[in-house]
């Protein structure tokens, strides 16, 4: 057999819409009619603002753990923003943004992160799948619910969340390949933020982009500025449609920045400079944003501060909600099977028995009829 050369279609667009200024590439801007715009910097600072509250209430000692996803605001909404009701979205840990857009109420989230199960509980009407934690794990629920979709004939997507830290797991690729290899109608989005926690974005891969690993699954990738949310919007919804038609999958790196710790219980001045946070602070996605809604005229200080005020009471409420929560010790038990299979029953039979014999035998089932045991054995 001779040697030569076989010829791949290789390259991975990129895509830019507003720069850091706010200012737009008026060839490439989408159409979205000003009620729309506000909308969209209304989901963003919703978000924004949660997240800023997620942390102060964990510092208070309020809920357990936190992940900020402060800096990722358009990459996690502009994929939300462009799905309809219908179609499923398949978070990772830093997707607030989108999970409050698709109708998440924020108490939810507040419980999930104080450690109750029923944060894990999608809300009626909702298709979304849990917060999930267990790295890339996710991006095979994507692959299968994808799956489902192309069976269902019902013209529905999946977009699917990971990191670029869970590019290298061997879930992230079985689940590509599946994509690539059912010509699924799944669209994965890789928050490039750059870190996974202390490792670096150079050390996770020797690929220049993560986009390009598409090639390799079959179809098509892009590397999107993930800080802009005119071109998340518009690189999501090409991806969406393309799907939706039968076109295959997509993956969209979204080049983004964790500006905030990785999680509550880490110290991120132990391995990145205070430099290279200053520099990502200038591409905020909110402040580019507002900038350009300011340009055009579709929004001003005044009107921001009204948002600003509905928002933070709006966040307020939800807290005071969450914190009215009885916890309840036996919630594992009750939210992973429609039908409890018999040897998690037996499970729930001896821990009720455990708990009774740690109350002196008085019955205490649960943390809503005996608070004190909860803490005890929590
Ligand atoms: C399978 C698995 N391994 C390890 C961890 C611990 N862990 C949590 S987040 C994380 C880094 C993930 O980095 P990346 O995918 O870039 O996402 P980011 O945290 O930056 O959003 C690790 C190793 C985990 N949750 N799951
Ligand atoms: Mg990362």
């Amino acid at each position: 057999m001779p040697r030569g050369k076989i010829e791949l279609e290789n390259y991975v667009e990129s895509l830019s819409i507003l720069d850091a200024e706010g200012n737009v590439d008026s060839s490439l801007e989408p159409k979205l009619e000003p009620q729309e715009l506000r909308k969209i910097l209304r989901a963003m600072l919703l978000a924004r603002r949660y997240d800023e509250r997620m942390l102060k209430l964990q510092r208070q000692g309020r809920i357990g753990t936190y992940g900020p996803a402060l800096g990722q605001e358009a990459a996690s909404l502009g994929p939300a923003y462009v799905l309809s009701k219908n179609d499923w979205l398949v978070p990772s840990f830093r997707e607030p943004a989108a999970m409050l857009y698709r109708g998440w109420p924020m108490e939810r989230l507040i419980l999930w992160w104080g450690g109750n199960e029923i944060g894990a509980r999608t809300p009626d009407g909702v298709r979304d799948t849990p917060i999930c934690v267990p790295v890339a794990s996710q991006c095979l629920y994507g692959a299968g619910i994808a799956w489902g979709c192309k069976l269902r004939h019902d013209g529905t997507v999946a977009v699917c969340f990971v990191g670029d830290g869970g590019t290298s797991e061997g879930d992230f690729h079985e689940a590509m390949n599946v994509a690539g290899a059912f010509n699924l109608p799944l669209v994965c989005i890789i928050q490039n933020n750059q870190w996974a926690i202390s490792l670096p974005r150079k050390k996770q891969s020797a690929a220049t982009t993560l986009a390009q690993k598409a090639i390799s699954y079959g179809f098509n990738g892009m590397q999107v500025d993930g800080n802009d949310i005119l071109a998340m919007i518009t690189a999501a919804g090409e991806a969406v449609d393309r799907a939706r038609r039968g076109g295959g999958p997509t993956i969209i790196e979204a080049v983004t920045y964790r500006l905030g710790v990785h999680t509550t219980a880490d110290d991120p001045k132990k391995y990145r400079t205070e430099e290279e946070v200053e520099q990502w602070k200038c591409r905020d996605p909110l402040s580019r944003f507002y900038k350009y809604l300011k340009k055009r005229g579709v929004l001003d200080d005044k009107a921001r501060d009204v948002m600003e005020e509905e928002i933070g009471a709006e966040i307020t409420a939800a807290v005071e909600n969450a914190e009215k929560y009885e916890p309840d010790i036996l919630e594992p038990f009750h939210h992973c099977f429609e039908t409890m299979p018999n040897y998690l029953e037996a499970q729930l039979g001896e821990f009720r028995a455990y708990l009774d014999a740690a109350s002196g035998g008085e019955g205490g089932a649960s943390g809503q009829d005996n608070p004190a045991l909860y803490r005890q054995v929590h």
